[in-house]
């Protein structure tokens, strides 16, 4: 090899290693919520990424028990299956009237199960036609960059492999008002955002 085929192999092993990818990196921060007793279940999730998405093979469960829906909210990649089984005492009846997903399972005995694939991204709502208090909302994603905020309102998104570019990071609570909130890839990486919210009519996830 001459030293001019060195230079050149030398110049496209640079411009490989060197394509604006975000190498390896969390992108995290808070979210505070007026009116709210705890800053927890907040959809924190990045818009404007690719949408390519691999739903995991196994389903998602979504369970009921002692009259109430666990988890309260459940975040998926969009074509993930999701188990609904009845572990209570008493008869369910889960349904949704939601755009996203519409079904309505019956009234079915403990120890049955049903299963749905959610393949269009947005909010499902999730009732009970037994227990008017059963509540919970399924968010199907487009991507694979999201996150539930903790009990003190900290998250933190898992951004590797994210070209280097601007991005919007937004929130979703069922009584809070979407925020969205500008930034840049990888500077975003080493700041904490902080996000403040209050209550209100949230919107749609996806526009
Ligand atoms: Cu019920």
């Amino acid at each position: 090899m001459n030293s001019k085929r060195i230079l050149i192999f030398g110049l496209i092993f640079l411009m490989m290693t060197t394509t604006h990818v975000v190498a390896s990196d969390l992108l995290s921060g808070i979210v505070k919520a007026q009116g709210l007793r705890k800053p927890d279940n907040i959809l924190v999730y990045l818009t404007k990424t690719p949408d390519q998405i691999t739903p995991p093979q196994e389903a998602f469960v979504l369970d009921q028990n002692n009259l109430t829906f666990l988890p309260h909210t459940l975040v998926i990649p969009m074509g993930s299956t999701v188990a609904f089984p009845n572990n209570d005492k008493v008869d369910h009846n889960v349904f949704s009237l939601s755009r996203t997903k519409k079904f309505n399972f019956g009234s079915y005995k403990p120890g049955v199960s049903h299963n749905v694939i959610f393949d269009k991204p947005g909010i499902v709502e999730l009732r009970c036609d037994l227990h008017s208090e059963m509540i919970s909302y399924i968010l199907v994603m487009k991507n694979s960059y999201f996150a539930l905020t903790d009990k003190k309102g900290n998250f933190s998104i898992d951004v590797k492999g994210l070209a280097q570019g601007k991005y919007t990071l937004k929130t979703w609570h069922e009584k809070l008002t979407n925020s969205k909130l500008a930034l840049e890839l990888p500077a975003a990486v080493s700041q904490k955002a902080i996000i403040n919210l209050k209550r209100g009519a949230p919107g749609v996830l996806y526009k």
